[in-house]
């Protein structure tokens, strides 16, 4: 047994599945997006966390399958629901570095969208920092590419990577994520909550749309609409959910909990 091997005939043997984490607007409470988050089970292991096997597929390439598969099965989801009547959100997808490295990259995203009669606008595509976003103007023409078909960018963990002020200049990113190492500090730590307080000023000044990750109380989230955090993921709210739990909380419209 390698993981890797099973790896390999996940997608044939139909062992992939989405779950969904809703965004909420901070103010509102109405659901602005979801994440798609990628599920692996296995018949005999179980399932397998994205941590163990999404490095695995990064180092042998399968990456690349397994995100064009996640892209598919995202776009179609959101177009199903907007079918169905849902208020429209903003589906978004992680893509890897390495799916940015990819010469076909906007071709496949702009085939995956007309495929499923999507529009780009109900799209957006997180990526975490890294030394290879830092410095490569093919990554950077790629996502002014895709922001010009009217996708938009989210830089996920915000604030845990590399370098991340210098290429802000750079990139014309849409959306920050703070990550949830500094939301678990708020509002007891006071450092934490300072840098989340210097992120969300930023993103302010930048125009970017903000979201804490992994809100989990009461007192995150009150500390967070205090200080203009536009949106909300985590658990407070609700976990990753199957798409057709996800679905009856959209048709909610707005969250109850
Ligand atoms: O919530 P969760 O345990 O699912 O996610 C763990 C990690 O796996 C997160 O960093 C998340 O970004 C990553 N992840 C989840 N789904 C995908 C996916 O479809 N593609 C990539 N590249 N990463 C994913
Ligand atoms: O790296 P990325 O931000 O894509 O990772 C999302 C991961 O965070 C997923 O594994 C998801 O299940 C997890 N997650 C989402 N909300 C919470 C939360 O409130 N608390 C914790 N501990 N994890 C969360
Ligand atoms: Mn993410
Ligand atoms: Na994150």
């Amino acid at each position: 047994f390698t993981l890797k091997n099973h790896l390999r005939k996940a997608i044939e043997f139909d062992e992939f599945l989405l779950h969904f984490q809703p965004r909420i607007n901070s103010q509102t409470e109405e659901i602005v997006g979801v994440e798609a988050l990628l599920r692996w089970y296995h018949p005999t292991f179980g399932h397998v966390p994205p941590n163990e096997f999404i490095p695995v597929a990064e180092e042998d390439g399968q990456i690349i399958t397994i995100g064009e598969w996640v892209l598919d099965r995202a776009c179609e989801q959101n177009k199903q629901w907007q079918v169905l009547g849902l208020p429209p959100i903003k589906m978004s997808v992680n893509f890897s570095v390495l799916q940015f490295l990819k010469r076909d990259l906007v071709e496949i995203v702009r085939a995956t969208l007309d495929k499923h009669k999507l529009e780009p606008i109900w799209l957006e595509i997180e990526i975490t920092e890294s030394a290879v976003l830092e410095n490569n103007p093919y990554i950077l023409d790629t996502i002014m590419k895709l922001q010009g078909m009217g996708i938009t960018i989210a830089l996920d963990d915000f604030g845990t990577g590399y370098s991340s002020l210098s290429y802000l200049r750079k990139y014309k990113i849409d959306t920050l994520k703070i990550d949830r190492s500094f939301v678990m500090g708020i509002p007891q730590e006071a450092e934490s909550f300072e840098i989340t307080k210097t992120i969300i000023s930023l993103a302010q000044a930048l125009k970017m749309n903000i979201v804490a990750e992994g809100v989990e109380t009461a007192e995150q989230l009150k500390a967070l609409s205090e200080v203009d955090c536009n949106e909300i993921q985590g658990y407070f709210y609700s976990k990753p959910l199957p798409a057709l739990q996800m679905e009856e909380m959209l048709r909610g419209k707005t969250i109850k909990r």
